[in-house]
């Protein structure tokens, strides 16, 4: 214990508090020695772990790292948010009393760092300075190098940002254990797994995983989870799983900041590092403030603002090439530290593939191994044709090296929203985009977001599920509550957001090709969306929003058949008619849902019956 506490002086650690959290847990999991990180720590971090094979070196300045083949993925059945108030439970948080849980998970954690050492990763989840600082601080303690590695990549880590604090017991008290992943039963009925927030308490146990959320505790257990309950219990922000970016017209030289939600693996990180379609470049520039996670407030002048609690991307690197995201691949450009998880690997050349990189996989298979570790050359006729990375790989990289990164993106003060959009991946029904232009319908929008699931949580990818403002792996407290909250925040703003849907996945029933071209084209409906807020378009309105009229986008140098356009641009009247029997039971799940939001949802139920009359 004596060694334990002089390892804490010599790294300069002060807050008492802090103090006492690291010792309880150090004597708790029986670790041997303590290590505090802070960001200057990376490149010898990074060296110690090459050396002891935990990482590989993937290029100049870049490495490599594979998850345990059956942790790949955040796990949405293991995810618990644990309270002490009953009435906490909601429908998505998978509330259990945290008298239940709590000796369940420390059970498996106990005396789990015997022999090794335990690292304390102090950190902050906004840029020092903000409205909402108080709200940013934790500790983070794994027993995990290549934990600390991609902390200090996605948070602001260092032993100075939490010395000092306002509060000095201010902080989220996070502890991972990785655990031994062979033998924890993944999936099965006896899985050992446990992630559970403690959102009362401030305090977040993760035991099982070494993987992306489930590992690195800043990113959604906090920025999210913890996040969102702070938001709600203080009344002072929304927390939430959102993209933020500004879009600059050169020729007028206005900025407009748009944010929002789009479940995981939809498209955020991609829409956020856009580039402008080259038939817009000359005009518009987009910058990127965040891919994930947005903290949104309403400030003193009224207005709502938003910042990205992150400091770096944790991206899909699945079809990210250089038509589809370049942005992304400058990112992770040589000598930029990025770390590469899951993808495949040539251990000879080490260089990285993942489907979608090339058109084709490299011709040469000597020295590629697959993510789970195979070679390539070696695989039997059954795996031919298995992909060579995970679909939930990925790249992890400061946002400091994403090229289109905003001059003001660490600025405490955050940036003015002027739309906030939802969006998901949905095959048919959702046209490109449609504007509603009323808070509570707003909210009724996100309430309603649905999609089909994808690679980055485990379940059946493709299947349509609801995804309230595509927070329900992330919910932490009950929903009705939820849309209040956000009635109530963004209700205080004097100016208020447009609200908009927007839908690139829309796809051609025959032949199963998206109607639209997405990516760098998606700009288009965000100018679209920007210049109903400075009231320069009508569109036409429809049951559902205010949809484009064609001459309003600007399709300069688009590429698209004429039959998606239409279909694009039209409502299928029919087919949302069915949709809103299907909202209708999504929304008698949670209780106490604000009566705004039941009319809203009777508003557009109602505008559907007339337009199904008037065209029948
Ligand atoms: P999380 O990090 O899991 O929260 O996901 P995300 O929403 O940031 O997803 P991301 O931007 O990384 O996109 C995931 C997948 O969607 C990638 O495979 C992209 O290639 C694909 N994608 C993104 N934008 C588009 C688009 O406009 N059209 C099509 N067809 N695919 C897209
Ligand atoms: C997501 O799954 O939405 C992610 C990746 O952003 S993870 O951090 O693993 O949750
Ligand atoms: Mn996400």
């Amino acid at each position: 214990m004596a060694d334990l506490e002089k390892s804490l002086d010599d790294a300069g650690l002060t807050n008492s508090s802090v103090r006492e959290y690291v010792l309880h847990w150090a004597q708790f999991l029986d670790a041997e020695r303590i290590e505090v990180v802070s960001a200057v720590d990376d490149a010898r971090l990074l060296r110690e772990s090459l050396d002891a094979g935990e990482i590989d070196p993937a290029g100049e300045g870049l490495y490599y790292s594979r998850s345990y083949s059956k942790d790949t993925a955040r796990s949405e059945e293991r995810t618990i948010v644990a309270t002490s108030r009953p009435q906490d439970e909601g429908v998505y948080n998978n509330w259990k009393h945290t008298d239940e849980i709590r000796p369940v998970v420390e059970g498996h954690m106990k005396g789990a760092m015997a022999g090794k050492t335990m690292y304390v990763i102090p950190y902050l989840m906004s840029p020092p300075g903000s409205p909402l600082e108080r709200f940013a601080a934790g500790v983070e303690i794994t027993d995990n190098r290549t934990v600390c590695l991609h902390m200090i990549r996605m948070a602001r880590v260092g032993i100075d940002l939490i010395n000092d604090l306002d509060e000095p017991d201010m902080f989220v008290r996070a502890v991972h254990v990785t655990g031994d992943l062979p033998t924890l039963g993944q999936g099965t009925p006896e899985d050992k797994r446990y992630f559970v927030t403690v959102a009362d308490e401030r305090t977040i146990l993760h035991f099982g995983s070494s993987y992306g959320g489930n590992a690195l505790l800043g990113k959604i257990a906090h920025g999210l989870r913890q996040a969102a309950y702070d938001g709600w219990a203080s009344g002072e922000f929304l927390g939430e799983q959102f993209m933020l970016l500004g879009v600059t017209d050169k020729e007028t030289g206005e900025k407009h900041h748009i944010c929002g939600g789009f479940p995981s693996a939809s498209g955020k990180t991609n829409l956020a590092m856009t580039l402008a379609p080259d038939a817009l470049g000359e005009r518009y520039h987009v910058e990127f403030y965040g891919d994930d996670i947005a903290w949104l407030w309403v400030g003193e002048d009224g207005h709502l603002y938003g910042m990205n609690p992150e400091n770096g991307v944790f991206g899909v690197a699945k079809d990210t090439n250089e038509r589809t995201n370049p942005t992304a691949l400058d990112a992770v450009a040589e000598d930029t530290h990025a770390l590469f998880t899951n993808v495949a690997y040539n251990e000879k050349t080490h260089e990285v593939w993942w489907e979608g990189r090339t058109p084709a996989p490299p011709a040469d298979l000597d020295g590629w191994r697959d993510w789970k570790g195979e070679l390539v050359a070696e695989r039997g006729a059954d795996e031919a044709d298995a992909p060579w990375a995970h679909p939930n790989s990925r790249f992890t990289t400061t946002l400091a090296n994403v090229p289109n990164v905003a001059a003001d993106f660490e600025k405490p003060e955050g940036v003015r929203i002027d739309a906030i959009i939802f969006g998901g991946r949905t095959r048919d029904r959702e046209p490109l985009v449609r504007a509603i232009t009323d808070l509570a319908e707003g909210v009724y929008d996100g309430l309603t977001l649905g999609a089909e699931a994808t690679a980055a949580a485990e379940g059946v990818e493709g299947k349509l599920r609801y995804d309230p403002m595509s927070m329900r792996p992330f919910m932490s407290y009950p929903e009705g509550a939820y849309a209040a909250h956000w009635l109530k925040i963004v209700g205080a703003a004097t100016h208020q957001p447009l609200f908009a849907h927007v839908n690139w996945f829309q796809r051609d029933p025959e032949d199963g090709h998206f109607r639209w071209p997405g990516y760098r084209e998606n700009l288009r409906a965000l100018l679209w969306i920007i210049a109903r807020t400075k009231g320069e378009v009508t569109g036409r309105q429809t049951p559902v929003g205010i949809l484009p009229l064609e001459e309003e986008l600007d399709l300069t140098g688009l590429d698209i058949s004429r039959e998606d356009l239409d279909t694009i641009l039209t409502v299928d009247v029919d087919r949302w008619r069915e949709e809103m029997r299907f909202r209708e039971d999504h929304l008698n799940q949670f209780h106490d849902l604000p009566e705004e939001i039941w009319a809203a949802h009777r508003r557009v139920a109602a505008a559907l019956e007339q337009e199904a009359s008037v065209t029948a």
